[in-house]
């Protein structure tokens, strides 16, 4: 049962978020992981250029978006919250959820991520709907490459042509340093046990760290031979670790490739940027006022200049 705490009490929230994190039954104990993806799908939606999707509404939960099969399993992550919101019925989901992704990055180690309340619910399918529009098929695809991760982020007003912005997409793909991939979920896997079907990218996968920087760029990563999506692997410490093809692209690309050994010498520069970029996420779509990264979103769509 989740704890009751006083309306705007955000501290007593997070309280609560770090003990329904502790889940002895899933994955590596701990639902920090995919409560940091819900807070990432939630978000990543957004378009600068139409002005819709992103963090506001938590449509996530209704018609196309919950089943677009990008977001598969993380009805796992909304279940461990559903009782906090039961409890503490003053804080809409999407703040929730947002909130639990920041609070767990920083259970498990990682930096404080900036984060303010004020995102709505939209109540129903048809209020989702008439807010978002058809935004489907914007999260992106772990089969494809560099120019795709600049698509799609781009779309969220993340790009590397802005000298500010150039590191954020590699910034953000640290955080393939949580959690596993699920054959069930993404279709991705790498398991060494064959009855496994979870695979992480570093050994550790409830700590924040810049861990995925460092395996990605000094070890051998080689396709894996097997009948299901192109994917990378290294046996390590006795487990077999996985690189996407996205993650592989940061390397391949050498804007993004400089990124990665800056971020794997020095985890204070990614920790910095790595909040940074994060806080921006789940601002997009978020129009309560006129401060913080909310408006600075809105004058880059304002210039047309994502
Ligand atoms: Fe991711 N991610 N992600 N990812 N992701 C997956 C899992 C996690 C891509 C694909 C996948 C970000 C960016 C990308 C997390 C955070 C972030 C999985 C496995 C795929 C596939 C899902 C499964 O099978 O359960 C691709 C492509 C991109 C391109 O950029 C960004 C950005 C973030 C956050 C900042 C986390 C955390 C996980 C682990 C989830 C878990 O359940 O363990």
């Amino acid at each position: 049962m989740a704890k009751a705490v006083p309306k705007g009490d955000y501290d007593g929230i997070r309280a609560e978020v770090r003990k329904v994190m502790k889940q002895p039954n899933y994955d590596d104990g701990s639902a920090g992981p995919v409560l940091v993806r819900l807070a990432w799908h939630a978000s990543g939606t957004f378009s600068l250029v139409e002005h819709n999707g992103g963090s506001n509404g938590a449509g996530l939960r209704h018609g196309k978006e919950a089943a677009d099969p990008a977001n598969a399993g993380l009805y796992h992550a909304i279940e461990f919250l559903m009782p906090i919101q039961k409890a503490n019925p003053w804080i809409t989901h999407a703040d929730l959820w947002t909130l639990a992704g920041v609070e767990a990055i920083k259970a498990m180690g990682g930096p404080d991520v900036p984060w303010q309340p004020g995102r709505m619910d939209y109540e129903d399918e048809s209020q989702a709907e008439e807010h978002r529009g058809n935004i489907s098929d914007r999260l992106p695809d772990g089969a494809l490459g560099a120019s795709h991760l600049r698509d799609v982020f781009g779309r969220m007003g993340y790009s590397d042509q802005r000298l500010s912005r150039k590191q954020e997409i590699v910034a953000l793909s640290g955080a393939h340093t949580l959690g596993r991939c699920h054959a069930d979920r993404s279709g991705f896997d790498g398991a060494t046990d064959p009855l496994a079907e979870i695979s992480p990218w570093v050994v550790n996968p409830t700590r924040f760290s810049n861990q995925y920087f460092k395996l990605l760029s000094t070890r051998k990563w080689v396709p894996r031979k097997w009948d299901g999506p192109m994917q990378f692997e290294n046996i390590m410490a006795g487990e077999r670790l996985m690189m996407l093809p996205t993650d592989m692209a940061l390397m391949d690309d050498p804007i993004f490739k400089e990124w990665v050994l800056k971020y794997a010498k020095d985890q204070n520069l990614f920790f910095k940027d790595f909040a940074n970029a994060f806080g921006k996420l789940i601002e997009l779509g978020v129009d309560r006022d006129d401060s913080g990264f909310a408006h600075l979103v809105r004058k880059a769509a304002k210039e047309g200049k994502p």
